[in-house]
């Protein structure tokens, strides 16, 4: 079994994470995985804070000579801006810094105050920052080079800002990744594109946000991840899981995801083909890939729609936690829109997910003996 945890404040020292169960003898350079965080870090529409962050990883344990050893793989990724904010998130000394009084609505800050019982939603807001995230964006960066090692391989790509909606239908998968990489916002349509980007500067100017869509694609893997036998093991709900745990997300939908509501069952199952060379196949994707939660050798597409973030500079109508008076939410510098971000956090969630189910089936303490395991399912699916 894969696992994780990630500690952190958004302006504290660091943020960590600790992973556990990976197998031995993976090689991982620290290029990747910084390349990973950089990739989280940019997007149209991110604030000011990432022109403070060179987001870099720090590997305190479970490597040695750029291989991994199968113990916990410890890692920190030091915030810059701590410098600037020592004094108010000090450990043990008195606070220097403000009291957070006016909940802002729709983040943790109102909910997590009352929870925690504090009266500084500072103590909230601090760990509810999406800026988390960037913890595990690095876990997923090391677990892709995991999946890489069995020609498994993710894209993403941004299909919606605001009102915006990119034409992507019919884009092959090698297409997708080589526009959406070259696109400010991760989107392979170049004209919606230049309107996300408009609708982001008007949201910006309005002191407003925006939310969207992003799409996740991993190809590569093999029928039998997963399982249907209990609730826990079913790959779609572990999946769904691990998406909507991503700050802002309120939805997640697999291959055709609402719209197999309003259709036929006829015109939304994949019928089934085989071939001796290919095996048994499928001409269409409805099912995204999954069936039963259960990969079943097609692509596996997730779409995750994002709300706009609530720190709006032009800040809505709150009651200040203390006095209880009418008042305006607080406004703490902020993005105006992370759905590409959001994309590369949502690569990194669907890998850890994959990563740990590939683990569970070829599970083993070296990448070498998973690999053993590997080549004899395949041998056995070929002789089905
Ligand atoms: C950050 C995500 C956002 C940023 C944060 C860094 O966090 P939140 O979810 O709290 O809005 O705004 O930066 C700041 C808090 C700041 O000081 O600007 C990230 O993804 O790294």
């Amino acid at each position: 079994m894969l696992r994780y945890l990630t500690a952190g404040e958004s302006h504290g020292r660091s943020l960590m994470a600790i992973l556990e169960g990976m197998p031995s003898g993976l090689r991982v350079d620290k290029t990747t995985i910084d390349r990973e965080l950089k990739r989280r870090q940019a997007g149209y529409g991110r604030g000011k804070r990432m022109n403070i962050e060179k987001d870099r990883v720090q590997i305190l344990s479970g490597m040695r000579g750029g291989e991994t050893l199968g113990s916990p793989v410890a890692l920190s990724i030091p915030n810059k801006d701590w410098e600037n904010w020592k004094l108010i998130m000090d450990t043990f000394g008195p606070s220097k810094g403000e009291k957070v009084t006016r909940p802002r609505p729709g983040h943790a800050d109102l909910v997590g105050a009352l929870k925690y019982d504090q009266d500084d939603i500072r103590n909230v807001l601090e760990r509810a920052s999406a800026r988390e995230t960037a913890a595990r964006v690095a876990i997923g960066a090391i677990v892709k080079v995991l999946l890489s090692e069995f020609g498994i391989s993710i894209v993403s790509q941004v299909i919606q800002i605001g009102g915006v909606k990119a034409k992507v239908e019919g884009l092959k998968i090698s297409e997708i990744k080589r526009k959406a990489s070259g696109s400010k916002v991760s989107c392979p349509d170049r004209e919606a594109e230049r309107l996300m980007i408009e609708e982001i500067d008007k949201a910006k100017k309005d002191g407003d946000t925006l939310g969207g869509i992003f799409e996740v694609i991993t190809t590569g893997l093999p029928i039998g991840l997963g399982s249907y036998v209990h609730p826990d093991r079913r790959l779609d709900g572990r999946l769904a899981q691990g998406l909507m745990s991503i700050p802002a997300v309120k939805g997640v939908e697999i291959g055709l995801g609402f719209r197999v509501s309003e259709l036929p069952g006829s015109e939304v199952q994949d019928e089934i083909f085989y071939e001796q060379k290919k095996g048994f196949y499928r001409k269409t994707n409805n099912a995204g890939g999954l069936e039963g939660g259960v990969t079943n050798g097609e692509p596996l597409r997730i779409k995750v729609a994002l709300k706009p973030i609530s720190t709006l500079q032009r800040p809505l109508s709150s009651v200040d936690l203390i006095t209880k008076k009418r008042v305006k939410a607080t406004v703490e510098r902020a993005d105006v829109c992370v759905v590409p971000a959001a994309a590369v956090i949502g690569e990194s969630v669907v890998a850890f997910e994959l990563a740990n189910a590939l683990i569970e089936k070829f599970g083993g303490d070296s990448i070498s003996e998973m690999q053993r395991n590997y080549r004899g399912y395949l041998k056995y699916l070929k002789q089905r």
